[in-house]
């Protein structure tokens, strides 16, 4: 059984997207955190993570947080669903490769960007410009992040970018490449379940 503890409009929309894509048979467990940029929300004593944050995937009696750890535990749990690349398999270096690099590269790049310090400090600039070069390097190439096939990176990267996207460079080849990819379907089954919980699991949580 899987459970996602999911908080609409935060990170964990990226893992109902990847969820939908593989096309698993799972439970959403809507909770509230605390929201950084506004101010809002508090720590949800109903989430299992255990700095209250969003994602969380409980996977029967194993919990499994971090997005990019995620990612790989779904994609290895769902080898048919061909959105990861399994043990042994040509593309494994670049697909582990890539999704740690969304996490310990891209989003504090991306961060220096927002919070300003690529501005200022250089490490910040350079770190921010080898992001942006890394990844549109790859989208020339093309269609997807990791070449022909669409996989859990493109998942954890696009949300990322279409989340952030003014704060990427004007990049004809990042807008197609998020045209693309969010004109798949799982992506609008996801958009549709990130936002309101529905009312019955709403009623069946509160119970
Ligand atoms: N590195 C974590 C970051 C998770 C994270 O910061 N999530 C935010 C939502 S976008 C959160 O839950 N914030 C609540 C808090 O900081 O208390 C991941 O990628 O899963």
């Amino acid at each position: 059984m899987l459970t996602l503890f999911h908080a609409p409009w935060s990170r964990s929309g990226r893992i109902v997207w990847l969820m939908e894509e593989i096309g698993a048979d799972y439970d959403i467990r809507y909770v509230d955190i605390y929201r950084a940029m506004s101010g809002t929300g508090a720590r949800d004593s109903a989430n299992l993570h255990p700095d209250g944050k969003v994602p969380a995937l409980l996977h029967d009696d194993a919990l499994v947080t971090e997005s990019a750890a995620i990612a790989l535990y779904l994609t290895d749990l769902h080898p048919n669903a061909n959105l990861g690349a399994p043990v042994g398999s040509p593309e494994r270096a670049a697909y582990v490769t890539w999704l740690a690099w969304t996490a310990g590269e891209m989003e504090p790049a991306f961060w220096g960007k927002i919070n300003g310090t690529a501005e200022t400090d250089p490490d910040a600039k350079k770190r921010y410009d080898a992001s942006v070069a890394r990844l549109l390097g790859a989208l020339e190439k093309g269609p997807y992040l990791m070449g022909e096939r669409f996989t859990a990176v493109d998942v954890m990267i696009a949300s990322a970018l279409a989340w952030g996207r003014e704060y990427v460079p004007e990049s004809d080849l990042i807008d197609a490449y998020l045209e693309r990819v969010s004109a798949r379907p799982a992506n609008a089954r996801a958009t549709e379940k990130d936002g309101t919980p529905p009312a019955e699991a709403v009623a069946a949580q509160a119970a």
